[in-house]
């Protein structure tokens, strides 16, 4: 918890200093191909390096769901979990965080299971800064 914060704070205070290289929601200045506002919104440290915020795919038999975690006390963004056959059309809508603002697991985590059982299936997550 006290790490977020801390996040929140960084992304925040280097927003207003309005360097590309390192503010606002597009930059990654830690270089590890995270965006600040992924970093904001699964908790990672835009200083520091580090994958282990993504979120994770959870496979097993025509099951599949994507995990990651989710701040419900992060009213200022969006969390969209989309899903695709074909990498083109991802107007299938698994779940949208402005219409379901808890978690629905321990430690924030958030479980979005795929009921669909195509062939080829693809899942991500969308998040959206909000006014
Ligand atoms: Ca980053």
């Amino acid at each position: 918890m006290v790490s977020q914060i801390g996040s929140r704070n960084i992304f925040r205070i280097r927003k207003k200093n309005n360097d590309p290289e390192t503010a606002g929601p597009d930059a990654d200045p830690d270089g590890d191909g995270v965006k600040n506002l992924l970093e904001y919104a699964l908790g990672g440290d835009p200083r520091a390096p580090g994958a282990a915020v993504l979120p994770q795919i959870d496979h097993e038999g025509s099951m599949a769901a994507i995990i990651f975690r989710r701040n419900p006390a992060l009213s200022d963004i969006a969390c969209v979990v989309q899903a695709s056959g074909d990498l083109e059309d991802w107007s299938d809508v698994l779940y949208d965080s402005r219409e379901d603002t808890q978690a629905n697991n321990l430690d924030n985590m958030m479980r979005v299971e795929d009921p669909v059982t195509e062939q080829r299936r693809f899942l991500r997550l969308q998040v959206m800064l909000l006014e």
